[in-house]
């Protein structure tokens, strides 16, 4: 798969869902700070995402049309880049509306086809991180998880943490990433491509 173009469309806050008909969706989850912004960013190879040292500045789930080229034909997919979650600054309730705003939004839109769920490579699964994976697990979410930022780690580390956390997933993909370096641009185009055909 092959980016084309990419173009911001809207930012929402809620229930409201893209109306665009038969397109395929991506969506990035993960925390604050992650660098969901900066992947799709480099994926696009745009600045079309804000990206922030400042944790927990998305609040709204940020949509943007993406054309690219698969096997040949080209094709519309939408990027949606959520708010990040379990930032320690915000109150229960933030986090509780947030919960909700992402389980409304992801069940009750059939078009999309896979959920990246970017994970910092540097951190531990935590019990908010455990709930997500048992939401996706009850829910039967097609989901892949990216330890991002892997520039920060060491190419051991690196496999002993995918091995780890591959585990952990009941043996699904783990992928790696890093927005500045590029690594992982690959494989995570080619699981993208497989989720989107
Ligand atoms: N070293 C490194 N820093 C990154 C990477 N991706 C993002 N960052 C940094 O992490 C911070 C948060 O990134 P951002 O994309 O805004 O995260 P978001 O809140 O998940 O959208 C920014 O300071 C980025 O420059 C990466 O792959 N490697
Ligand atoms: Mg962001």
């Amino acid at each position: 798969m092959r980016i084309i173009n990419a173009e911001f469309v809207k930012s929402m806050v809620t229930v409201e869902l893209v109306e665009t008909v038969d397109v395929p969706e991506i969506c990035f989850i993960g925390r604050s700070n992650v660098g969901k912004s900066s992947m799709i960013n480099s994926l696009v190879m745009r600045k079309i995402a804000r990206t922030s040292s400042t944790p927990g500045a998305t609040k709204l789930i940020n949509i943007f049309d993406v054309s690219c080229e698969l096997k040949g034909e080209r094709k519309s997919v939408i990027f949606s880049d959520f708010p990040g979650f379990g930032f320690s600054k915000v109150s229960r309730d933030v986090s509780r509306n947030w919960q909700a705003m992402i389980e409304n939004y992801i069940l009750k839109n059939p078009k999309i086809r896979t959920i990246i769920w970017l994970f910092d490579i540097r951190r531990e699964i935590d019990e908010l991180d455990r709930m997500l994976i048992d939401w996706l697990f009850k829910n039967n979410l097609e989901f892949c998880m990216v330890l991002t930022k892997c520039d920060k780690e060491t190419q051991s580390n690196i496999a002993k943490k995918k091995r780890v956390f591959k585990e952990y997933l009941e043996n699904r993909q783990v992928l790696i990433y890093s927005a500045k370096t590029g690594a992982g641009k690959k494989e995570l185009l080619s699981y993208m491509a497989e989720a989107i055909e």
